[in-house]
């Protein structure tokens, strides 16, 4: 008998990118492209790996929209299962989120959450009455975990622990990152590896992009761009289709609303009228035929013999839709005064920019804070980790402010009580 599944993730349903009404659409479309799928290809089961809605507190539309589909999927008999992200796990101060409401209702099986009264991981049978994180379906077995934040290389090291062999073919959900995001939730293979003989298919959410690891560990990547950085990247869903124990995989590229991605170096303009020329002129080479109207991302650098503020965004986004129709223009400007200490001449890389920031960081932290020189790398790092962490979430979570404080805390206090002994031991 053959089982098969589509995997995916980090759908962001209800997110109103740049406040326009089409982006909330556009976030629905791409789950129903991938509900179509599932439909036509009479899957069994589909799996969502957290982030089904892009906040904790979601709006009336965004709920019959996900209802919209999740019924598409029960009438076709398609079951699904899902787990929590960081964006939509019980908001704080709450019982239960509109993703336990959904597994109530009896659209999806919500997996995760069960401790014993120490604290530990259980593993508990899924029933309509309470919550669980094991659901046993014919041959197979999901086990879900969601969003752990700080607390996912421990809870990976319980589930090694308590999870035992299995004929069923296993399949973890899991929302986190395998070596990357290790500030958000994320977790380094080595730790995920103990799993591997007992766990078949690592079904990941969290990273926007697609990767695979060693045909066991799979993350799909965001339907749709929640950032238009990521427009470039490969990103879908999985198809996997199970026999005799044995796995197929293939990765499904969805479609998205269309971006045009442009980066520029405008050393050697001179005035704000030649970087709107150069703008229209390369924007001219990339813009092509479309079904529907594409977004437009610039992105513009270099060093400019004039203050990177004449260069008017408003200008530019009226100049660029006159010319080439398109849904929305984000513009970035990080162009700076030539001269300038910051100027990066070579296109302020990320690289360069990064290598730059830290090292403002670290002298005046060396500077100004009082803490061991030694633990000053420890301190530029966790504060980088604030300000991603800050730029790059919808929402702040708390426990990842606390997990990176503590982890700073505890390595600064090492280190005290490491000089300190050393003086003691001097003066002895
Ligand atoms: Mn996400």
């Amino acid at each position: 008998m053959e089982i098969s599944f589509v995997h995916c993730s980090d759908l962001h349903l209800g997110y109103n990118q740049f406040n326009q009404e089409e982006r909330f659409h556009d976030f629905g479309q791409a789950f129903a492209n991938i509900v179509d799928y599932a439909i036509d290809h009479q899957v069994n089961y589909l799996l969502l790996a957290g982030d089904v809605f892009n906040k904790r507190m979601i709006n009336a539309k965004t709920l019959s929209q996900a209802i919209a589909q999740l019924t598409r999927l029960k009438i076709a008999g398609i079951e699904v299962i899902a787990i929590e992200g960081n964006h939509d796990k019980v908001p704080y101060g709450e019982d239960d989120s509109w993703m336990s409401f959904l597994n109530d209702q009896g659209y999806f099986y919500l997996l995760g959450s069960c401790y014993d009264e120490q604290g530990k991981l259980i593993l508990k049978e899924w029933s309509p009455e309470s919550p669980g994180n094991i659901l046993v379906k014919d041959g197979i077995r999901f086990i879900g975990l969601g969003y752990l934040g700080s607390m996912t290389e421990k809870r990976i090291e319980e589930l090694a622990e308590i999870l035992d062999a299995s004929p069923d073919f296993t399949v973890l959900l899991l929302h986190s990152a395998i070596n990357r995001l290790m500030h958000l939730g994320g977790i380094s293979l080595d730790k995920v590896t103990p799993l591997k003989n007992r766990v078949n298919y690592l079904a990941m959410g969290h990273v926007h992009e697609f990767y695979q690891i060693d045909d066991w560990i799979f993350n799909p990547g965001a339907p749709e761009n929640w950032d238009l950085g990521e427009a470039d990247k490969v990103k879908g869903f999985f198809h996997v289709r199970i026999k005799d124990q044995k796995m197929e995989v293939e990765h499904i590229s969805g479609l998205q609303r269309p971006v045009i991605n442009l980066r520029l170096d405008l050393t050697g303009l001179t005035s704000p009228e030649q970087v709107y020329e150069k703008l229209v002129a390369e924007l001219g080479e990339r813009y092509g035929e479309y079904e529907q109207l594409p977004m437009i991302r610039v992105v513009i650098y270099g060093q400019l013999p004039f203050s990177p503020l004449a260069i008017s965004g408003a200008e530019l986004e009226e100049i660029i839709k006159a010319k080439y129709p398109c849904l929305l223009v984000e513009f970035l400007n990080q162009t700076v005064l030539a001269g300038t200490s910051y100027g990066t001449h070579e296109g302020s890389s990320r690289f360069e920019r990064e290598t730059l920031e830290k090292q403002v960081l670290h002298q005046l932290i060396l500077e100004r804070a009082a803490v061991p020189p030694a633990a000053v790398d420890q301190v530029v790092q966790t504060a980088r980790q604030f300000h991603d962490l800050v730029l790059g979430a919808e929402s702040l979570e708390s426990e990842a402010l606390i997990g990176m404080a503590t982890k700073l805390a505890q390595h600064i206090k090492k280190l005290r009580d490491k000089e300190e002994g050393e003086i003691a031991s001097a003066d002895s």
